[in-house]
């Protein structure tokens, strides 16, 4: 089991489709397992977009990610990191294929609507970075013999 940190950035937020994109990851039969509404404060932008520091891009998108709240979000499932990663499509919206979060609703190349950790280890990082302790639930969810098959005694 894996869990990823996604965030519905301030247009997914002002655009009214936190509902519509969240459905898609439950649809899947990915678990949310954290959810939180909150302002980034530019401290924690600049944390968590370190690796883009010094980019032509990077004073505009902490602008952005700090202009309005954003919806943050533990997502777990087998694999979660790299499913969530393949709904959320080309960082661009305007190059994301139909079928994809961003290719389904959005044409922006800087509001591309939604974050989604790319490893592990960014995972683990990024969870730490905006859930804090019993933030992230442990969920016995009924359903999950359904979603997996769990006759080997792990997901499948
Ligand atoms: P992704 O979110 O698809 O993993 P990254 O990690 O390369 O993309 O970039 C982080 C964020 O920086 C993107 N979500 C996007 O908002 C922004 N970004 C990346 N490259 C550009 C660019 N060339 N112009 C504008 N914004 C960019």
């Amino acid at each position: 089991m894996e869990t990823t940190l996604i965030i519905l950035k301030p247009d997914a937020v002002q655009r009214g489709l936190m509902g519509r994109i969240i459905s898609r990851f439950e649809d899947k039969g990915l678990e949310i397992a954290g959810a939180k509404l909150m302002t980034i404060s530019q401290e924690l932008a600049a944390t968590h977009y370190k690796d883009h520091q010094g980019k032509p891009f990077y004073d505009g998108l902490v602008g952005f990610m700090t202009s309005s709240p954003v919806l943050v979000l533990a997502i777990r499932g087998v694999g979660a990191i790299s499913i969530c990663r393949s709904m959320m499509g080309a960082t661009f919206g305007s190059k994301a294929d139909a079928g994809t979060i961003r290719g389904d609703f959005g044409v922006s190349n800087s509001f591309n609507l939604i974050h989604g950790s790319d490893s592990p280890e960014a995972a683990e990082r990024e969870l730490g970075l905006f859930f804090g302790a019993g933030e992230v639930q442990k969920i016995d969810r009924a359903i999950q013999g359904w979603v997996y098959d769990m006759s080997s005694g792990t997901a499948e």
